[in-house]
């Protein structure tokens, strides 16, 4: 396939002020006519050819200026339309295409979601309803008239404001027409028409602006967009008071479906989103459902400025909106909850997702320099890591400087197409700093490393601290790397001067670089990157003694937390690395560590369960295979922490027990979605969990007995969890009864098609095979291809990384079965091999063959053709 390269980038030709659309919405049959206000483009070619992109259209008509075209002034496929001397003025250019929503498996372009009309259109779906310019780069004006069956869609939704609607007369159809007055790329194109139920409310701006908001969705479900709508009214409501950004339309709406590619899609004035992401109650969504929620619609209405009011000049530029939109729903979100627990969240699922994926075959910057197909760069590497960017630039300038230099970006950029240059640019001008060596965190791949080691002069009172960094692509300028630190003595913070640490932060810009801290009356223990103050790995050399004085004293939640994690690590890797096996003795070291976690509970659990979950969780199977980094064996891995966890189990039985009726009493009824409440959640489930791993037995009763009272999913999803890792027919009874009870619930089957999936036994491949067949899994629904076999991929590292291959297979079957019906989706599916050279020698000769005659099958689409050919290089 074409490689496209940010060096090749050129401005277009042409330019396309004014679409007039006209859309006349048939299940198999859907005309679109495009009338485009065309012209040259003075910084483009002057008489180059006009080439319009398209996918998979039938051209029916085509006229330039009210004049049918000559048969050879232009040459149409289906995937381009080119006019060869196209007028040096500008022109008006309809064209009529013939699209068949129905067929469309891959959800790009317009498509049915059980029989409701979508539209997905970034990255380059809009050229699957019209031959465009399709590139972010051309910003137009967008006027849209729907025409459907009455009775198939009586909702008629467009971008921008409403304007005249009615019906036609003589017929059973109608029509309604939609104004956007802000320049738009054709990425943020929408409509949906379908049977659907509207919950709404107002919002007025900060400017006076009266704003109708609603969420729509499948008819019966309103009252589960409650929630959802909420959020949107926060969100709003924020970006005035947080960052000034008020809206600018007279209706805001959110639109659910159940077959949809990602999580959902910020075009203009009309979000689409996957059903996931909207739909929540207590019996059907769980506490991690509703802060999803809260997050996506938050991420998605931030869009609005992030994205496009100002919008991004190339692909290349996308962080420049998902890293500073990721950034901003982060920001939101640690408002609306506890601020140290969603860091850490953030944290876990960067070090999950984007450090495996910056440590293996797939591993990019996060502003790439070439691609082959762009949906695959919708990755963690620009969302994640793109967010934990901005939150350096912060960092480095401050909160004030930092908000002038935003508040300069959109104002300089509103209604254009701008560059990562011209972001970094803002906060340049703002604050005064030259940012053009921080520039290096867009354009190296790796995580840097950052090496730490300290020496405490007793006499001289003195603590002197040398940090050395280090990329994976070894050559280059050095990162400029905020280090945010502090030190931590036997009892309590150690206040200490060093000049080079203003306000708790240094700034490591030298490859290697040493601090001096005087007037250290004790041994400390330094604590690093505080609240992960850059997306690093940090190497120590602390004993566990020391790293567990940072649990008790450290002023930052960050690395407290990190401390038992990190000690954790320690004991997994130990265990794993020596092969032991699961009867052997959990040791010393262990002990400590659940007498630190003990003393803790004690003191803190109960006033902040939601923390105290997350200090009791281990790092995940996937975190310890990544800190092994190569020769790994996942069985051994799963048995470490097994045993650790059996372990914790036994050492804190009694108070897990204690804690569990002393939350339970608090949380009382009804069941409330927020924050504190969930929190409590967290830790009466993850210490029935320990306890489980404990005493399954003792376990299963106290599982079934929550399953069974269970008042909301959270509970009852956490016990099946439980019951699941339980061989025996009480979890065969209750993996049964809950699949009955939720059958006609597809967002609550998908829970339960992915716990299935990541049962860590040799049965699981059997188990899925089974559920391949069941009447609710189908190919063409996103979120349950995900739910099985996703889940299986990316979170059952034992039977995925079989020693016999039959992970692998399963994996690579669905992937070629799915690359027919929608190779976004099989591509996405086919990034869980992204570690498959770290495995042991037997596992990855599997792994490879497997990948290699995948390689060799004909017809292959571009987008797992990419991904494979990336993964095996
Ligand atoms: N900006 C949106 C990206 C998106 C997308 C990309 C490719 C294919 C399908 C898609 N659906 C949504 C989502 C976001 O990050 O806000
Ligand atoms: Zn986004």
């Amino acid at each position: 396939p074409q490689t496209i390269r940010l060096e090749d980038y050129r401005p277009s030709d042409h330019l396309i002020d004014r679409v007039d659309l006209d859309l006349r919405l048939s299940p198999h049959d859907t005309r679109v006519t495009a009338t485009l206000a065309i012209r040259p483009n003075p910084a483009g070619e002057a008489g180059a050819p006009l080439v319009l992109d398209g996918d998979e259209l039938i051209l029916l008509g085509l006229e330039c200026d009210g004049q049918a075209l000559p048969a050879d002034a232009f040459a149409a496929t289906p995937s381009g339309l080119t006019l060869h001397r196209p007028p040096r003025r500008p022109f008006t250019l309809r064209i009529e295409t013939q699209i068949d929503p129905t067929a469309n498996t891959k959800l790009m372009g317009l498509y049915r979601s059980n029989g409701v009309y979508c539209t997905q259109c970034e990255a380059d779906g809009f050229r699957r309803i019209t031959y465009f310019l399709d590139r972010p780069d051309v910003l137009s004006v967008y006027t849209t008239r729907i025409e459907a069956g009455r009775d198939e869609a009586p909702v008629l939704l467009g971008n921008g404001n409403p304007g005249a609607c009615g019906v036609i007369a003589d017929t059973d159809r109608h029509y309604a027409v939609w104004h956007d007055p802000h320049p738009k790329p054709a990425y943020l194109f929408a409509l949906v028409g379908g049977r659907l139920d509207r919950v709404a409310t107002r919002f007025t701006t900060m400017e006076g602006r009266d704003v109708a908001v609603a969420v729509y969705v499948e008819p019966g479900k309103g009252p589960r967009a409650d929630y959802a709508l909420d959020a949107v009214v926060r969100s709003m409501g924020w970006d005035e008071t947080a960052c000034g950004r008020p809206y600018d339309l007279d209706v805001f709406n959110v639109v659910a479906v159940s077959d949809f590619n990602m999580g959902a899609m910020e075009n203009k004035g009309l979000n689409i989103f996957n059903d996931k992401y909207v739909l929540a109650d207590p019996e059907t969504a769980t506490d991690t459902d509703y802060a999803n929620i809260e997050a996506v619609i938050a991420h998605e209405y931030f869009h609005n400025w992030s994205g496009n009011r100002v919008t991004c000049r190339d692909w290349f530029q996308l962080c420049l909106k998902e890293g500073l939109t990721v950034f901003r729903d982060q920001e939101f979100s640690s408002d609306m909850r506890s601020r140290a627990v969603h860091r850490i969240g953030e944290v876990r699922t960067l070090r999950a997702r984007q450090f495996s994926e910056d440590a293996g075959p797939l591993a990019h910057p996060v502003r790439p320099r070439a691609y082959a197909e762009i949906n695959n760069f919708y990755t963690a590497t620009v969302y994640e890591k793109g967010a934990e960017i901005v939150r350096m630039i912060r960092t480095l300038l401050g909160p004030a400087a930092f908000r002038a230099g935003m508040d300069r970006y959109f104002a300089e950029n509103d209604g254009r197409a701008a560059t990562v240059e011209d972001f970094l640019a803002a906060f340049a001008a703002e604050s005064g700093r030259d940012l053009s060596a921080f520039a290096g965190w867009y354009e190296r791949p790796g995580t840097p490393r950052v090496t730490a080691a300290g020496i405490y002069d007793a006499d001289a009172r003195r603590y002197t601290l040398s940090l050395r960094q280090s990329l994976p692509s070894g050559d280059g300028a050095p990162l400029v790397i905020p280090v945010a630190l502090g030190l931590v003595g036997a009892s309590g913070p150690i206040e200490a001067a060093c000049p080079r640490v203003p306000d708790g932060v240094f700034v490591l810009e030298a490859t290697s670089d040493t601090l001096t801290f005087e007037g250290v009356a004790e041994p400390p223990v330094p604590s690093l990157f505080r609240g992960f103050s850059a997306p690093v790995r940090v190497e120590m050399n602390l004993g566990d003694a020391e790293r567990l004085t940072l649990l008790r004293h450290d002023t930052d939640p960050f690395n407290r937390w990190q401390a038992a994690q990190s000690v954790a690590m320690r004991l997994i890797l130990d265990r794993a690395g020596a092969r032991l096996v699961e009867a052997d003795e959990a040791g010393p070291a262990a002990e400590a560590y659940a007498a630190a976690l003990g003393a803790f509970l004690d003191a803190e659990a109960l006033a902040d369960p939601a923390f105290a979950a997350l200090v009791l969780a281990l790092p995940s199977e996937g975190e310890a295979a990544n800190e092994i980094g190569r020769d790994v064996d996942p069985d051994a891995v799963h048995r470490a922490r097994q045993t650790l966890r059996r372990h914790l189990g036994r050492s804190l039985r009694g108070r897990l027990e204690s804690l569990r009726e002393a939350l339970a009493q608090a949380a009382g009824a009804p069941f409330s979605p927020d924050a504190a409440s969930a929190g409590r959640r967290a830790l009466i489930n993850t210490a029935l969990d320990l306890i489980a791993m404990a005493d399954p037995e003792a376990g299963t009763r106290a599982a079934e007995a929550q399953l069974s009272a269970a008042s909301n999913m959270t509970d009852r999803l956490a016990a099946l969890a439980i019951l699941a890792q339980i061989p025996g027919k009480a979890r065969e009874t209750a993996l049964a009864a809950f699949g009955e009870r939720y059958a006609d619930e597809p967002l609550v089957l998908d829970k339960w098609f992915a716990l299935q999936a990541t049962i860590p036994e040799a049965g699981t491949l059997d188990r899925i095979a089974r559920l391949r067949s069941h009447p609710a899994f189908a190919m063409t629904n996103p979120n349950r291809v995900r739910a099985l076999i996703g889940s299986f991929g990316l979170g059952n590292p034992t039977q995925f990384a079989r020693a016999d291959g039959a992970g692998f297979a399963l994996l690579a079957e669905t992937v070629e079965a799915l690359d027919r019906v929608n190779p976004q989706i099989a591509a996405k599916l086919l990034t869980t091999f992204g570690s498959w050279r770290m495995l042991e020698p037997a596992r990855s000769s599997k792994a490879g063959e497997i990948l290699s005659r995948m390689q060799a099958r004909p017809s292959l689409s571009r987008d797992v053709a990419d991904i494979l050919a990336r993964t095996l290089a």
